[in-house]
């Protein structure tokens, strides 16, 4: 591939790995390859799919569907409970083969990361060949497949990435952008979920061509501030940085219940453990928080978020349960309505360190 092509100024790598929870399971039972498997929450109650293999996916079976219809889809489906600290300890392998390659890494989570590989640890201009060789480095190391965008930014990486899974390397030219993105459906832009996407349709747009024939005026008059990010979607155009190791900006835990909650004094048994896993959390990355948010989603599955900032940073589990449940009680309509969902959450972070630094910045001050 002849590099001197490459006229964008910037390029970025997004690389989302292929299945990932199901793929780590069926990596570690080598009798589970080619089978339909699906990692999730238990089919007998309410449990969620958190994903499923390609094998599963021919069904119809996808993440977030309730495990109980993905077993209606594919009952010889083999279903299996998540096992998170394994996928992290994955996670941390990939992110530290990624730094090999630069030191502007974004995460998007456990299993996919921007690069910003303009300039590399390696110092090769060819950003393809890059791709290849986290692929390849990742592949021998932990025997699992990732899919990678190469793109002049994070938005048109992402939508690369996703183009030819699994195990796909896809690149989007800086001068083919308007052809790449001209038939693609607008589902497909990072941001726009079944909602924006039925009002688009709505208004006669299904594609992102269709969506870049509409003038700026007229996506803002029907969309607001999101109008103007559509307009310069439709344009391949997102001048974001790649962020490096962003911190997460909210540790939370939530449960949806066996059965739908009408007792007070059960609701606050669960906002206790949810609390305290968010404290536990907290207290592993060493870091603090000031803002307690409460979620309920009802039983007609309308959600709703409630949240308290309190003046000093906190970690432990006894202020973020007196706080989320006092929201509980004064804030939501708990004990009146059906409430399926609980969550709690902690924001507006601060690491240890940061905390330090300010407290010597303030005593610097006074001397
Ligand atoms: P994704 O990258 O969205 O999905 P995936 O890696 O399973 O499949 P793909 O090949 O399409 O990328 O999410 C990464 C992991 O995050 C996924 O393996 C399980 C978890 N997850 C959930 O637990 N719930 C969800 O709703 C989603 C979308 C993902
Ligand atoms: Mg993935």
């Amino acid at each position: 591939m002849d590099c001197g092509l490459w006229t964008a100024s910037r390029k970025i790598l997004h690389i989302d790995m292929d299945a990932f929870f199901a793929a780590v399971e069926v990596r570690d039972r080598p009798e589970l390859a080619g089978k339909p498997v699906i990692v999730g929450g238990d089919p007998q109650s309410r449990g969620v799919v958190s994903t499923a293999s390609y094998e599963a996916r021919k069904f119809g079976v996808h993440s977030a569907m309730p495990a109980a219809r993905a077993k209606r889809l594919c009952p010889q489906g083999i279903f299996l409970k998540p096992d998170f600290s394994k996928y992290k300890k994955v996670s941390e392998q990939i992110y530290s083969i990624l730094s090999k390659y630069t030191s502007v890494i974004e995460s998007g989570g456990l299993d996919e990361a921007y690069l910003d590989v303009t300039e590399n640890n390696l110092k090769i201009e060819d950003p393809i060949l890059l791709a290849q060789m986290i692929q390849q480095n990742i592949k021998a190391a932990t025997k699992l497949t990732g899919s990678v965008g190469v793109a002049p930014n994070k938005y048109l990486a992402k939508i690369a990435s996703d183009y030819q899974k699994p195990a796909g390397l896809t690149v989007i030219w800086a001068d083919e952008v308007e052809l790449f993105l001209e038939n693609l459906l607008v589902r497909k832009i990072p941001g726009i979920g079944p909602v924006t996407e039925k009002e688009l349709h709505a208004l006669g747009i299904k594609t992102v061509g269709e969506l870049a024939l509409r003038s700026k005026e007229d996506l803002i008059r029907h969309f607001g501030k999101w109008g103007v990010s559509l307009y310069e979607r439709a344009r391949g155009i997102d001048t974001s940085p790649v962020e490096p190791w962003g911190e997460p900006k909210q540790i939370g835990s939530e449960e949806t219940f066996e059965r739908d909650l009408m007792n007070l004094r059960e609701m606050e048994g669960k906002i206790k453990s949810l609390a305290e896993e968010v404290s536990f959390y907290l207290k592993r990355r060493a870091a603090r928080a000031r803002t307690v948010t409460l979620k309920v989603k009802y039983s007609d599955f309308t959600v709703i978020t409630r949240s308290r900032t309190l003046h000093e940073p906190f970690d432990d589990a006894d202020t973020i349960i007196t706080e989320a449940r006092r929201l509980l009680a004064e804030k939501t309509e708990a004990g009146k309505r059906l409430i399926r969902l609980l969550g709690v959450s902690a924001s507006n972070l601060e690491s240890a360190e940061e905390e330090n630094e300010t407290k010597a910045t303030e005593l610097d001050l006074f001397h």
